[in-house]
């Protein structure tokens, strides 16, 4: 079966085409919600653009850093990268950090279609505004819903801080107790309002995606419902919702019914759910707002002051394709995250045993240069949290939150079934019966997506078959939870990675690290041979916040 969807993005049509993209990444200045601030843009310009091609296309993406001060690394969020897990993006896993002054070019398959982003996965650096949507099209899938036009809302919290500095104190020895900046406000498409544009009994397929850093964002239109027919690119069976409430890295595809006899516009809200907050939120704008515009000369509405939503529980959503419970389970992992705080340091997030720690050499290339060492875990260091999946083998993961706010958990290059979800800690039950959460769909086939919310004081468990060669990571999607270190790495069949499933790494990969006087071979400190399992050099255990 692996065999097969490795194959997939191979047998794309001979009409796919190829999309070269040239990015110039460089500070410029913005300001989205009213108060200007350095932001990193591409090709000076911010809002960053969207990426769009159809499913299939070859997309290049030619890199410059000309930020001066910071190193870079663009993630693709979603994709397979089948054949291409160097092109994955993830700095210091897949690749080293892009230094200043270097290019670096990402190529890989759009595939599978779909409502993505992509986004700096790079020392916490995408919240300074390195991150844009991205949208796979498949044209036959949009056509059966019929809707003659579409449109694209980001929804992000913002900071006017700088994620170094924001960093810098939350990491920092005076916050014991790892308490999270609060945002300054929310944006929608990377301003304080936006206008969508829809006519009468049109269906508009609308696609929102969180591209924030820490908040969860409730979203709601004045008088018009919402019909969701993808979950994190995921086809759903169409369901009418109220409003719907997204975390870091999660997507809604959603229908909109234009009304027959449209008097006026009507207005649409995102708020920020102070639920994950855990300080004082009273200054911080919560709202942010937007038109549906059926005419620019009909009268605006005064923004939405809604504060109560009405939501769909994730969990209750069914893939179209009914595709079944992966039984049976294989592999279970369980994971406690805890945080810890390191007197003189500050707080970090284990969410394997230590907090997550990246070695001297990418995760990848130790896996592509370990021989048959590289299905040993302790050649990668126990400070990048690694376990060996085998191929073809269905995994469990269990994630127990004892934490007071929810955790989005994101996978990289898979979508996974959510098969149950509940409150306090897993009991362990099997019987897909008695799960706490569980959808009366389940049988036919769970939800599934890649970044799922694992509750306050609750438990999810996921399942995926280990059908894809690479190096991935599962770590909190929000982003000061990645840098204390909320991550831990999957090495997925790297006998398979080693032989059939990738292509050599590219020479300007190779280049960033060798300016880097890093070395791009050998277990997680550079040791081959005989001292391939020689891991004292290997970094572990936390080390003071930096400034990025
Ligand atoms: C990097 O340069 C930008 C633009 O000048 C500045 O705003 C930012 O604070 C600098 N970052 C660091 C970490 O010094
Ligand atoms: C939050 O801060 C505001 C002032 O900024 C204060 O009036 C309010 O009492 C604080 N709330 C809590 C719960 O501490
Ligand atoms: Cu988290």
């Amino acid at each position: 079966m692996w065999r097969l969807s490795f194959l997939l993005p191979f047998l794309t049509p001979c009409f796919a085409k190829t999309i070269t993209l040239d990015w110039d990444i460089s500070w410029v200045s913005a300001s989205p919600d009213g108060y200007t601030r350095p932001v990193i843009g591409v090709n000076g310009q911010w809002p960053c653009p969207g990426i769009e091609a159809d499913v299939g296309d070859t997309i290049v993406v030619n890199v410059k850093n000309s930020l001066g001060n910071e190193t870079t690394g663009i993630h693709w969020h979603g994709m397979y990268q089948q054949g291409t897990i160097s092109m994955d993006g993830a700095s210091e896993m897949t690749q080293c950090p892009i230094p200043p002054g270097s290019t670096f070019t990402y190529t890989f398959t759009a595939y599978p279609a779909g409502s993505y982003w992509w986004h700096a996965h790079n020392h916490g650096q995408y919240p300074d505004g390195l991150r844009g949507p991205m949208i796979i099209h498949d044209r036959r899938l949009e056509n059966s819903y019929e809707a003659s036009s579409e449109f694209t809302m980001t929804v992000s919290d913002w900071y006017h801080d700088q994620m170094p500095y924001l960093l810098h104190s939350y990491l920092g020895p005076d916050n014991p107790n790892g308490i999270e900046p609060i945002p300054n406000s929310c944006i929608v498409n990377d301003a304080a309002s936006t206008i969508i544009p829809i006519r009468s009994r049109e269906k508009l397929l609308l696609r929102i995606i969180n591209i924030g850093a820490l908040a969860h964002l409730f979203v709601q239109f004045d008088s018009h419902q919402l019909t969701v027919v993808a979950v994190d690119s995921i086809p759903v069976r169409p369901r009418t919702v109220d409003g719907i409430r997204i975390s870091p890295g999660q997507r809604y595809d959603v229908l909109i019914t234009g009304k027959p006899y449209a008097t006026r516009n009507y207005g649409l809200i995102t708020r920020m759910d102070t639920a994950i907050f855990k300080a004082n939120s009273s200054s911080s704008k919560l709202n942010c707002n937007g038109i549906l515009s059926y005419s620019a000369k009909l009268s605006n509405p005064p923004p939405l002051r809604t504060t109560e939503f009405s939501l769909a529980d994730d969990i209750t959503f069914q893939p179209t394709d009914n595709q079944p419970l992966l039984e049976p389970v294989d592999q279970t992992i369980t994971y406690n995250p805890k945080l810890i705080y390191y007197p003189n340091i500050g707080p970090r997030i284990a969410l394997g045993d230590a907090p997550y720690h990246h070695q001297k050499v990418p995760t990848l290339y130790t896996a592509l240069t370990t021989g048959t060492s590289a299905t040993n875990p302790a050649v990668y260091g126990k400070g990048v949290q690694p376990t060996v999946l085998r191929a073809g083998k269905v995994i469990q993961i269990v994630v127990n939150n004892a934490d007071t706010a929810a955790h989005p958990m994101h996978l990289h290059g898979h979508h996974f079934q959510v098969v149950g979800r509940g409150s306090g800690t897993w009991n362990g039950v099997v019987d897909v019966n008695q799960w706490g959460g569980l959808s009366p769909g389940v049988r036919r086939g769970p939800m599934r997506r890649d970044t799922v919310d694992v509750p306050p004081n609750g438990w999810v468990v996921i399942r995926f078959k280990a059908e894809r060669p690479g190096i991935w990571l599962f770590h909190c999607h929000i982003e000061f939870h990645v840098e204390a270190g909320m991550t831990t790495t999957f090495i997925e069949a790297p006998e398979l990675l080693q032989t059939i499933s990738h292509p050599k790494i590219p020479d300007d990969h190779i280049q960033v690290c060798k300016l880097q006087n890093r070395p791009t071979e050998g277990n997680c400190a550079g040791k081959k041979g005989q001292d391939v399992l020689d891991t004292r050099e290997c970094e572990e255990g936390p080390k003071e916040a930096g400034w990025g």
